[in-house]
């Protein structure tokens, strides 16, 4: 039998399974479909962008090994993407940083940058059939240290409000021309190291900041603002704390960026999906996995996640909740690194939309707790996976681990030649 007719076999035998739970497998492959992931392109190239500012040093970010053959310069980054795109069903979406812009080999300071540095971007996603989002980009730079729209030195907030703006301005050209809202985030890692007895200042000085940032509506872009728990080498003080940007946005109406690296180890992040959809507008999210510390190691298919797209699928909040990725291994295959994480994103929002909700609903609403904890426990062992090599098949993408090959083959003919 071949791995094709197999695989329908299996569909089949699961739909009739899933039937009897009442969940309808064909319903839950459309909604999947449907649900464009917004891949990170700094998983190709180590977070290092392609500015020419020199040595510029300034830090705030970090991946760690030296696997070779990242991605050197905008055509190798879209030839990554691109491949990683035949290894995925779906249709996504790109997250561009600032220092990927087409430079042109130019100098161009973050202060300086404006749509123009876009423009190829912007034709090779139309040609892609890809949406872009972005983000500002405040680390790596002489001027990043521990406070950028922080800084008590209003030159050094200048330069990145400036900057910021400009970002804005950058996504609201994208998203004109792609007809689709792009979404810019705000990161930026503002702390200290060591203990402060400023706190109160520097966070007044980033809602100042925020304030002037934010000033002009735009129509095509949408704004989500991430909070960090710390940074390496800013230990003890985060600026843009969650409670931060959780007042910030609820006061603002604007997004609250949660990135599953982002917080105590033990808090759940699912946990905050129902929250924030009452007090603010949408929700975006940072798919990652940290490992002891935010370490922002591939994503996999962890009961964190699960739990994650469960709840976006529980509050019915699939149309509000952007779903993004953020890690970056520099030790493994880049290419391999992307096709495991947004696989495994798609696999944990496929259970979620596999999940017998309703019949998990009626037992709940009649007091019936056992009941609901036992068909929860037996749930995790429906064939899920059978929908899901269904679902790869029809996409017409590797089943299972058939993208191994397909990574190694890449890895010989392109990155290896790097
Ligand atoms: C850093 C944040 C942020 C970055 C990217 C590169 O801790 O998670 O999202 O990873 O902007
Ligand atoms: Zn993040």
């Amino acid at each position: 039998m071949t791995k094709n007719s197999l695989v329908q076999r299996s569909y089949e035998i699961a739909k009739e399974r899933y039937a009897a739970v009442g969940v309808d497998i064909d319903a839950a492959l459309v909604k999947l479909q449907d649900i464009s992931i917004s891949i990170h392109c700094w998983q190709a190239d180590d977070v290092c962008g392609f500015e020419n500012l020199g040595n510029a040093g300034g830090g705030g970010i970090q991946a760690t090994g030296n696997y070779p053959g990242k991605a050197r310069n905008i055509e190798e980054l879209q030839s990554d993407i691109s491949k990683v795109l035949t290894l995925v069903g779906g249709k996504h979406r790109l997250n561009l940083h600032a220092i990927y812009g087409d430079f042109g080999g130019k100098t161009v300071d973050r202060d300086q940058i404006d749509a123009s540095h876009f423009t190829t971007w912007m034709q090779w996603a139309k040609e892609s059939d890809l949406k872009l989002d972005f983000n500002s980009t405040s680390f790596g730079h002489t001027k990043s240290g521990d406070l950028t729209l922080a800084n008590p030195d209003k030159s050094i907030r200048d330069f990145w409000i400036e900057h910021t703006k400009r970002c804005r301005l950058i996504s609201e050209e994208m998203g004109k021309f792609q007809n689709d809202p792009c979404i810019m985030n705000l990161w930026v890692h503002d702390g200290m190291k060591d203990l402060t007895v400023n706190k109160y200042k520097y966070r007044q000085l980033l809602e100042q900041s925020l304030d002037e940032i934010f000033a002009i509506d735009y129509k095509n872009m949408k704004d989500c603002i991430e909070s960090k728990l710390f940074g390496i080498a800013l230990e003890s003080y985060t600026v843009g704390s969650h409670d931060f940007y959780l007042g910030y946005g609820a006061k603002k109406q604007k997004m609250v960026t949660l990135d599953m690296g982002h917080f105590h180890l033990s808090e759940s992040v699912a946990d905050k999906i129902s929250s924030l959809l009452l007090f603010t507008p949408e929700i975006m999210l940072h798919v990652s996995r940290p490992v002891r510390w935010d370490s922002d190691h591939v994503t996999l298919l962890t009961d964190e996640v699960i739990d994650l797209a469960k709840e976006v699928v529980r509050a019915d909040a699939i149309n509000k909740v952007h779903v993004g990725l953020d890690f970056f291994d520099a030790s493994i295959n880049r290419i391999g690194a992307y096709a495991i994480g947004i696989r495994s994103t798609q696999k944990a929002f496929l259970q979620a939309l596999l999940e017998p909700l309703a019949k998990l609903r009626e037992y709940e609403a009649n007091g019936q707790y056992f009941e609901r904890l036992a068909l929860l426990e037996e749930a995790k062992g429906l064939p899920w996976n059978a929908v899901w090599d269904y679902f790869c098949m029809k996409s017409d993408v590797a089943i299972g681990e058939d993208y191994i090959a397909e990574v190694q083959q890449y890895e010989k003919d392109v990155t290896s030649k790097r």
